[in-house]
């Protein structure tokens, strides 16, 4: 029997109230069962708020520091645990088991700069202009946070939000992935064990259109923290500002790695390799297309294109594998879609372009990592988001052309370059349009405690990581303390 996994709502595990379930299995082999989840409706989401604006009230008076305590306890059970929930990861969605550890490590580090942070959260004391007069700016809480993550990084996402979320005081109802709602499960049951209160955290597995659209329509949720596609994004943001939610949203990529002629094509290659079909391209940083000087075009392609046809495709938690399979069906369907549109475009397939049969990839879905070449900037192919193992090779003749081949998107996310010439690095981290830019190294790979996000349709201004994410989870309150004893007036009294 497989396990059977519970929503938590309200301090308490509970199947959904209609008592149905969905479920999900291991995209390496679709005859194992994970487990069956609870399929939720609004009225659990209903209850989830209620506990949480609830809780909200006393979980927003604990100190910052000791809300950071719980953090860094989580940190630590994460840290002891780690093994086993990248198995489990690697089981549930498929990326192979050292990324699934990657993954879980990103969760350890969020854990360990939120516990940092909580001891910070600065605000401002700012001069009066009146005398006998104090000014500052101090950070409050805002109060339930509705957390909508991915099934690709099925830890760090949701750590990436919960995290800050709570560390700022805020309390949280959580709606994975129904493709990874295990190891959503697991980060829940550490945060409890750590020491989170109930009612501050909920969790309700479900669909996007019931369990997910409620919360963004729920007048009593205040933020909406959502990674996804970009027209769930619109959506989200769209039905948000019938309550005036805040909203964070971080979207699609069609991240591209510029390769110059003077740059080092060995290391270039291992990054492409790595950028490309690392999670399967199943990342929004995914490496998706491949910018190539001409002068160096024909050697570099053909050095992508032997590599790539020498990685092993399989299940992740076995050590000779490179590769592991697309999430689902739908995901492999639409990579395939994607290769044939790109073919009819006259883009040339240099490697892959089919699903991959073969020894242990039968119940798998499974497909051979891919090389287009001939790939002009108009083709759907370099414009879209394909998210999964394509990468289209477009050929260019300056730097002015690559930056501008890079910048032909609607999204913004990741960049790379690879350049010995420190005027190009520059040159393209001025120009580059995105979020984020690498020089010499992949456009995977960000680090936990620097901003994550994008520009144009890869979000709406917000970032995750670091820093700055602790901006979206408080509001900023102005402060004023007059001890002159008698009544001053701004902009009147000071009057020349
Ligand atoms: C994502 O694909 O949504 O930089 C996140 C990276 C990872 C995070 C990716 N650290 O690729």
């Amino acid at each position: 029997m497989p396990k059977r996994f519970q929503n938590y709502i309200d301090g308490r595990w509970v199947d959904a109230i209609s008592g149905k379930t969905f479920e999900n299995r291991n995209p390496a082999n679709w005859d194992e069962v994970i487990g069956t989840f609870p399929l939720s409706s609004k009225e659990e989401v209903d209850q989830a708020v209620k506990a949480a604006r609830r809780a909200f009230e006393s979980w927003r008076l604990v100190p910052a520091p000791k809300r950071g305590d719980i953090m860094k306890k989580a940190g630590d059970i994460l840290t002891a645990r780690k093994e086993e929930i990248a198995k489990q990861m690697t089981r549930e969605m498929g990326k192979v088991l050292l990324e699934t550890r990657g993954d879980v490590q990103e969760g350890i580090d969020t854990a360990y700069y939120g516990a940092s942070e909580a001891r910070r959260l600065f605000g401002h004391t700012v001069p009066s202009e009146l005398p006998n007069k104090f000014n500052m700016a101090m950070r409050v809480p805002i109060g339930v946070a509705a957390i909508i993550t991915p099934w690709n990084f099925p830890m760090a996402i949701p750590t990436w939000k919960i995290f800050p979320a709570l560390v700022c005081g805020n309390t949280v109802v959580f709606k994975p992935a129904s493709d990874t709602p295990a190891t959503a499960t697991t980060l829940v049951e550490i945060l409890l064990e750590a020491g989170v209160p109930p009612g501050v955290i909920n969790i309700a597995h479900g669909s996007g259109r019931e369990v997910g659209n409620r919360l963004v329509e729920h007048p009593d949720v205040d933020l909406v923290s959502f990674t996804g596609s970009t027209m769930v994004g619109k959506r989200i943001s769209e039905v948000a500002s019938n309550t005036l939610k805040r909203v964070s949203l971080e979207l699609g990529g069609k991240n591209a790695q510029i390769v110059m002629d003077d740059a080092n094509l060995d290391l270039a290659l291992e990054g492409v390799l790595w950028g490309a079909f690392g999670t399967t391209g199943q990342r929004c940083t995914a490496t998706s297309r491949l910018i190539v000087h001409e002068k160096v075009y024909d050697k570099f392609v053909s050095m992508v294109v032997d590599h790539a046809k020498k990685l092993r495709l399989g299940d992740g938690l076995k050590d000779n594998v490179d590769v592991g399979p697309c999430i689902n069906e739908g995901q492999r369907k639409t990579v395939d879609e994607y290769v044939q549109i790109g073919k009819g475009e006259g883009a040339k397939v240099l490697a892959g372009g089919k699903m991959a049969v073969g020894d242990g990839l039968a119940k798998g879905w499974f497909y051979e990592p891919t090389v287009l070449g001939d790939v002009t900037p108009q083709m759907r192919v370099a414009r879209e988001e394909i998210f999964g193992p394509v990468l289209s090779v477009i050929k260019i003749k300056s730097l002015e052309e690559a930056i501008a081949v890079s910048n032909n998107t609607t999204y913004g996310l990741s960049s790379s370059i690879y350049t010995q010439d420190i005027n190009n690095a520059y040159i393209a981290i001025r120009d580059i349009k995105a979020g984020i830019t690498y020089v010499n190294s992949p456009t995977i790979g960000a680090e936990a405690h620097m901003p994550f996000g994008g520009v144009k349709e890869t979000g709406n201004g917000h970032r995750e990581g670091g820093w700055t994410v602790y901006e979206f989870y408080t509001e900023w309150k102005a402060v004023y303390v007059d001890y002159s004893g008698k009544l001053q007036r701004a902009q009147i009294d000071n009057a020349e």
